[in-house]
């Protein structure tokens, strides 16, 4: 499997990670913006030498709880880091945002890949965007608004509620006439789902891949509170937690793993992968 962006093909034959990069206020050293701008150098040439394909830079903060920021402030935060990082490094760049203008600074600045947490409901702009640009871009399942999506109430057939909101994000990027080979889709863990419904999509992800095979599948499980309630632990303390979802995910046929902890997350994937090629025939 393959998936292309506006600058190079990925190959998927095996999984590969995205690794996260947060530039928020509270993501890096408060010492002025030069010192936070070389931080986040620091911290992407680490995910790269460590094996990262995609480094997902992002903005605004999605976590429950978390406030919205305007356009404009996330501009400031993220377009420096996205033009530093693709003058210095051969690494495909996403930028984690919702706003059509963000993006398509974004994209101007040297982003390859929109990773939409919204899949084109909060900013249908960005599907012309991705178009023009000919961009990947990640259609990530969610309910509700910026400010509800964390309050949802629950459905009754989670894979069900997924499957539905994929056919809707992928005929919105249809109608704008994106191709089917930018496109990657993601389940949305953690995002207007149950602690027990986030646990159901992971253990049956298989079906959703299955249903939609023509898209590479992108999780994001890093830390999330799903896995601190299994642990009960601290988000500083779900590494192995973490681990073993990217384990199951690889192994149901997961294509892109979102994760803070990459040199950890390419190990478990080699591995798995290893045992996948024993599989075949
Ligand atoms: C994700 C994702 C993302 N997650 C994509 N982009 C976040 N494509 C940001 C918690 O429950 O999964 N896929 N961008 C981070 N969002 C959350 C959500 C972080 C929930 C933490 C939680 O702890």
């Amino acid at each position: 499997m393959l998936w292309k962006t506006s600058r190079r093909t990925i190959n998927l034959e095996q999984a590969v990670v995205m690794g996260i990069l947060n530039v928020t206020p509270d993501s890096f050293s408060d010492g002025g913006k030069f010192l936070a701008l070389d931080d986040a150098i620091r911290q992407a040439e680490k995910m790269i030498e460590e094996g990262a394909v995609i480094l997902d830079i992002g903005g605004e903060s999605t976590r429950p709880g978390s406030q919205r920021v305007s356009a404009d402030e996330e501009m400031k935060r993220v377009l420096p880091v996205v033009e530093e990082v693709a003058r210095r490094f051969d690494v495909a760049i996403s930028i984690d945002t919702t706003k059509s203008e963000v993006a398509k600074r974004a994209v101007q600045a040297g982003a390859e890949i929109i990773n939409d947490i919204s899949g084109l409901r909060f900013d249908e702009k960005i599907a012309e965007i991705a178009a023009e640009n000919k961009t990947g871009l990640v259609l990530m399942h969610l309910r509700g608004s910026f400010e509800t999506m964390h309050s949802q109430p629950p459905v009754e057939d989670i894979l069900k509620e997924v499957s539905r909101g994929f056919r809707e994000s992928l005929s919105k990027a249809e109608r704008a006439g994106i191709e089917k080979e930018q496109i990657a889709l993601d389940i949305g863990l953690g995002f207007s789902k149950q602690y027990e419904q986030n646990l159901e999509l992971l253990a049956k992800l298989d079906y959703l891949i299955r249903e939609f095979a023509d898209f590479p599948m992108l999780v994001g499980p890093s830390r999330k509170s799903f896995i601190g309630k299994v642990l009960n632990k601290d988000v500083s303390e779900r590494l192995y937690g973490t681990l073993a979802t990217v384990a199951i995910a690889v192994w149901q046929g997961a294509k892109i793993l979102r994760v803070h902890d990459v040199q950890a997350a390419v190990e478990t994937i080699k591995i798995v992968e290893a045992l996948r090629e024993r599989l075949e025939d």
